[in-house]
């Protein structure tokens, strides 16, 4: 692996678009693409244009009127998306690399998580739309109604720079599933692992010309020209919530829908007769893995009071522990953050939750003293209340914040006291106690006894600030599908006759 990190950096691969089935040259500006456990350039992005955007969406938009995949039988769809499938497994070790050296996540991680799920999306919607139907009613006399979905069109689906080909990769599998076709726009933080997907189905020619195109660059460049072109149909959007509202006032003049994952903030429960070993080992996972940096995370912690003392010693110490270095060394359990933006973010967090009053646990550090890597110690604060700055606001970071409570009414209010709601974590063996703290949680999901799951049957997103609509399947249908009703005389039944007198 490390020779791999070596030669990208000997000579960093050029990252262009794909447009209408051919890469687009290289030739416009250049945006270095930073492995942040080193510091070093791996890739040069070359930034879309207005233009190149405009080529793109005009690619997808002929792809969809003119091409065949839009009417293609469900079965050449699923040919399609099991090849995608087949091909990222049979380069998952690359991939992965790849994805480690542009986030910092931990290979371990990307390899047995990111990038297997990756393929895991194209495989659940190939088996989704071979059993997905619409709907008839008979009810009226001599009419029947059918209910139908058609491909919303061209999507654009903009991506995040924390888990790149996963979240993509949904989005991908979604849209193509049901008959549309794409832009997609990864982060230009973290634009490799995509490009190399798109390079992969290339050669294997398992796409029609158009159906997939790539464009590259920054949000108010690149991701401007795209959420404000006038032949887009929707934008599906995974990313930091002022871009979500950003690019739905662009959506707006048009009356397109947008379908947004955005921030989280999510609470953590752990009530006085939870598991408390199996609690500590999903809250770690909630707080740390991805390096923090997950819109799920369930960071945002509290216990009660009874069990605070050998709880809080047990989390503190295993964070202490944490492995922090190389992402690309099996053993590492915490990688770099992913710019010098974000780590100075973490920085200003500390202190300002010490500056409320938080106290300081676990962390709150630079980790080593002379690596270039952008690699912090996680970190635990203990706030004294909810209204702190860090329990406000979405961090993404290996950062923890927690409170202690006493009676279950006061932790749900200050659980939903957020201005996000994506998930709710509740830990308790109680089964009433857990299934009435569920019904109360404010959220698009709520975990009970379990760490980060994910179940592509069941719909992902969040209320409030953390987004609108859902990724899965029947969310998934309904992001990038019209529902259509179609209503069929059967018997010609007799019509009240206007413009002749009885
Ligand atoms: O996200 P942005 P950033 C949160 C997290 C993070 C913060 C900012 O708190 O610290 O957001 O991260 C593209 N039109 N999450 O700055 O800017 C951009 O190029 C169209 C939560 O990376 O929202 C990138 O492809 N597109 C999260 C994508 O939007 C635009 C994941 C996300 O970038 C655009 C990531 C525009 N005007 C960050 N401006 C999650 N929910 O998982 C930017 N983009």
């Amino acid at each position: 692996m490390n020779q791999f990190r070596a030669d990208l950096e000997r000579a960093p691969r050029q990252v262009t678009g794909y447009v209408a089935g051919s890469f687009v040259p290289t030739g416009s500006t250049g945006i270095d693409v930073i492995d942040p456990a080193t510091g070093r350039i791996v890739a040069i992005l070359n930034e879309s244009t207005p233009d190149d955007v405009d080529r793109a969406v005009g690619a997808a938009r002929k792809a969809f009127e003119t091409g065949a995949w839009r009417s293609s039988s469900v079965a050449e769809r699923q040919t399609a998306l099991m090849a995608i499938h087949d091909a990222i497994l049979e380069n998952v070790d690359e991939l992965a690399a790849l994805e480690t050296i542009n986030t910092g996540l931990p290979l371990k991680q990307t390899r047995t998580i990111h990038i297997t799920r990756a393929a895991q999306n194209f495989r659940f919607f190939s088996e989704f739309i071979n059993q997905d139907g619409g709907d008839v009613y008979t009810q009226e006399k001599g009419y029947m109604s059918l209910v139908t979905y058609d491909p919303i069109g061209v999507c654009a689906l903009i991506g995040p720079w924390n888990m790149p080909l996963g979240l993509t990769a949904m989005k991908i599998a979604g849209a193509l599933a049901f008959g549309n076709t794409c832009v997609v726009k990864p982060s230009e933080i973290t634009p490799l692992t995509l490009a190399r997907l798109f390079q992969i189905i290339d050669e294997r020619g398992i796409l029609p010309e158009g159906v997939l195109n790539l464009v590259n660059g920054r949000g108010q460049v690149t991701g401007d020209a795209i959420s404000s072109h006038p032949d887009i149909d929707m934008i599906s959007f995974t990313g930091g919530t002022e871009t979500g509202a950003r690019i739905l006032k662009a959506l707006a003049p048009g009356i397109k829908g947008g379908a947004m994952e955005l921030g989280g903030k999510s609470a953590s429960i752990v009530f006085a007769d939870a598991d408390i070993e199996r609690a500590l080992d999903g809250v770690m996972l909630g707080s740390f893995m991805n390096n923090g940096q997950m819109c799920l995370a369930g960071s945002r912690l509290f216990v009660e009071r009874k069990v605070a003392d050998p709880f809080i010693e047990q989390f503190v110490a295993r964070t202490r522990a944490l492995r922090i270095g190389d992402p690309l060394l099996e053993a590492t359990e915490i990688g770099p953050m992913i710019n010098q933006a974000q780590m100075d973010r973490v920085m200003r967090y500390v202190d300002s939750g010490s500056g409320e009053g938080a106290q300081l646990l676990a962390g709150g550090r630079r980790h080593g003293e002379s690596n270039d890597g952008l690699y912090i110690e996680p970190t635990i604060m203990q706030a004294p209340s909810n209204s702190l700055a860090i329990c406000q606001e979405e961090i993404f970071a290996p950062f923890a914040t927690l409170q202690i409570f006493d009676d279950e009414e006061d932790v749900i209010a200050r659980a939903n006291d957020s201005a996000f709601g994506l998930v709710g974590y509740v830990w308790s063996q109680n089964l009433e106690r857990a299934m009435r703290s569920a019904a109360r949680l404010r959220t698009g999901t709520v975990m009970v006894n379990s760490p980060i799951m994910r179940d592509l049957r069941t719909g992902f997103g969040g209320v409030k600030q953390s987004g609108l609509g859902r990724e899965g399947a029947k969310g998934s249908r309904a992001m990038f599908t019209e529902m259509k009703s179609t209503i069929i005389a059967l018997e010609a039944p007799a019509l009240p006759r206007m413009g002749i007198a009885d």
